[in-house]
C-alpha cells in the first residue's frame, strides 16, 4: 500500500498554528454547504478551500473553480504551514492548487468515495486531521473490495499516494468530544492536492 500514516506529524502547538490559519481562511471564504449533484441531497459537512482552485459541490456536479460559489471572491491562499507540509511529504516540487477544507459536527460523515476530480493522478492527496478523532474507512481501487478502519486524531497526517492515490475512503463518524482543540468541537480535516497536469 502507498498510503502513508504520519500520526502527529503536527503537535498540539502546531495544530494551534494551523487552526488559527484556518479561522483566517473561513473569515475570508466562509463556510459553505455542499450537496449532491443532481439530486441536490444536502451533504453532512460544510466546507470551504484555499489555494488557486476549490472543489465544489452542488446541483451542476462536482469541480473545481478559482471563486467561492456564495461570495464570488477567490479563495485565499494556502497557508504556510501547509505548503511546508506539502513540500516535506508529497515528494512533488510543483505546489499544491487546492486545499480543500471540512468541518464536521458530531454527527456528519463521509461516503465511501475516490478523489478523483483532479486531471494529475501522479500527485498524491495529503490529508491533516484536527479537532475531534474521526473513524476513517480506507479500502482498494474498486468499491467491492475489501477495506480496514482506523482512526485519525487531531494531528495526524496521510498520504495518499501511488497505486493507492485512487483509494476508496470515508469518513464512518466522528467521535464527539474526543478533542478540545476546537472550541466548539468537531472535526476539521484538509486536504491538499494538485489539480492541474504537471
Ligand atoms: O475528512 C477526511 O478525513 C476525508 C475527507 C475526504 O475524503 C475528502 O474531502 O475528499
Ligand atoms: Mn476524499
Amino acid at each position: 500500500m502507498a498510503i502513508d500514516i504520519l500520526p502527529e506529524r503536527f503537535d498540539p502547538a502546531a495544530q494551534r498554528a494551523l487552526l488559527a490559519d484556518i479561522e483566517a481562511v473561513v473569515q475570508a471564504a466562509p463556510w459553505f454547504a455542499p450537496c449532491m449533484p443532481r439530486t441536490g441531497k444536502p451533504l453532512s459537512v460544510r466546507m470551504t478551500n484555499c489555494g488557486p482552485l476549490g472543489w465544489v459541490a452542488d446541483i451542476d456536479g462536482y469541480r473545481y473553480q478559482p471563486a467561492h460559489p456564495d461570495t464570488g471572491e477567490p479563495w485565499p491562499p494556502i497557508p504556510q504551514l501547509l505548503l511546508d507540509l506539502w513540500a516535506d511529504v508529497s515528494g512533488i516540487a510543483a505546489p499544491p492548487e487546492a486545499c480543500l477544507v471540512n468541518l464536521y459536527g458530531p454527527k456528519a460523515r463521509m461516503g465511501l468515495h475516490q478523489d478523483r476530480d483532479e486531471n494529475e493522478f501522479g500527485a498524491p492527496v495529503v490529508s491533516v486531521s484536527l479537532g475531534d478523532t474521526a473513524v476513517f474507512r480506507i479500502g482498494g481501487t474498486t468499491r467491492k473490495g475489501p477495506t480496514r478502519s482506523l482512526r485519525l486524531a487531531s494531528g495526524d497526517v496521510i498520504v495518499f499516494g501511488g497505486e493507492d492515490r485512487l483509494a476508496y475512503h470515508g469518513i464512518d463518524r466522528i467521535l464527539a468530544g474526543s478533542s478540545t482543540l476546537l472550541p466548539e468541537g468537531g472535526r476539521i480535516n484538509l486536504t491538499l492536492r494538485r489539480v492541474t497536469p504537471i
